[in-house]
């Protein structure tokens, strides 16, 4: 028992098992990587959540840097693959600087499958954005879920910021409208808006989002300014295809990625930034207010790269 525990704690991270496979021999670096090496690393990659693209990618990176003899040792592979990572993931401008609208209340619109932590992530915006001196009102457009407008008015009480919200089972879209009449009427800056995540059927959903998306857009111009697409980071490929199908019922602005705390298998990130095209703007780390991160893409790698993990 007491050999288990002491192998849970010391569980090698990516860059351990990278390490453990390639280094062994520091000299086969120098040689060159051989096939089952070069099998095996892909293997890594792919069980990390890479996805097959990303990890094309890199391996084309690694091969290049051991063929040309620009990777020389463990150091030279570790901060190359680093380098690669961080130009997958980077975008233009901070990640955690949000549009807003030149008049009016800016309007954030939070979308994602159920479960993936929308409303929690609504819950952490908006105690961010009240620290950055920003008027915040929240809007409970999730009419779907029992519960779920309850969920928000716990938050929006706890934080001190009011909270609009219709009855279950009524039109979002109509929450979302008398939300931003709300704000403008009280002299706030800035909506949340917090969205289903499921509905009796898949269509229904992109139908209401659109909807939402729409209706906002015709009492505040320009609305929404950004739309959020909030993705488990723990469920690898099939974030990706969760972003995909959102992606054709609202564009997103930005992806943020929770439940990244924990033993998330964090190369799900780097495909998701590739395959999705929208920069990443926050992460989630846990299950308080405090738990959002401004993405940064050298820390990520870094993260990545851990030597346990
Ligand atoms: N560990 C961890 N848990 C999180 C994080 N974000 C949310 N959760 C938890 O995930 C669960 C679901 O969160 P919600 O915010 O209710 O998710 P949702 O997307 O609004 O769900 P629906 O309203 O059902 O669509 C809750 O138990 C949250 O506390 C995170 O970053 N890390
Ligand atoms: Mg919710």
């Amino acid at each position: 028992m007491k050999r288990e525990r002491v192998t849970q704690q010391k569980r090698p991270g990516l860059w351990g098992r990278i390490k453990r496979l390639a280094l062994t021999d520091v000299g086969a670096l120098v040689r060159g990587l051989n096939a089952a090496d070069l099998e095996s690393m892909e293997r890594l990659l792919l069980e990390a959540d890479f996805g097959v693209p990303a990890t094309m990618d890199l391996m084309e990176v690694l091969e290049e840097g051991v063929r040309r003899g620009r990777w020389k040792n463990e150091h030279d592979l570790r901060d190359g693959l680093a380098d690669r990572i961080v130009e997958l993931l980077a975008s233009t401008g901070n990640p955690g600087v949000m549009a807003r609208a030149e008049h009016g209340p800016t309007v954030l619109l939070v979308m994602g499958v159920n479960g993936v932590g929308k409303t929690t992530t609504v819950a952490k915006l908006a105690h961010r954005l009240t620290a950055e001196g920003r008027q915040v009102l929240l809007a409970a457009a999730d009419t779907w879920r029992a519960g779920a407008i309850a969920q928000l008015e716990v938050w929006a009480t706890r934080l001190g910021v009011p909270c609009v919200s219709g009855t279950q089972g009524g039109d979002p879209a109509a929450v979302a409208f008398d939300a931003v009449e709300a704000a403008v009427a009280r002299g706030a800056d800035t909506v949340l808006v917090d969205t289903a995540g499921r509905l009796h059927t898949q269509e229904g959903l992109m139908d209401e989002l659109r909807k939402v998306a729409r209706v906002v857009g015709r009492r505040a111009p320009g609305a929404p300014h950004e739309a959020l697409l909030v993705l488990d980071g723990t469920v690898g490929q099939n974030a990706v295809q969760q972003g995909r199908l959102f992606a054709e019922a609202v564009a997103p602005t930005g992806l943020i990625i929770t439940k990244l705390d924990g033993t998330a298998k964090g190369g799900a990130v780097v495909a998701l930034r590739r395959e999705l095209g929208v920069p990443i703007r926050f992460l989630g780390r846990g299950e308080g207010v405090e738990d959002l991160e401004v993405f940064d893409p050298r820390d990520f790698a870094r993260h990545l790269l851990a030597d346990e993990g």
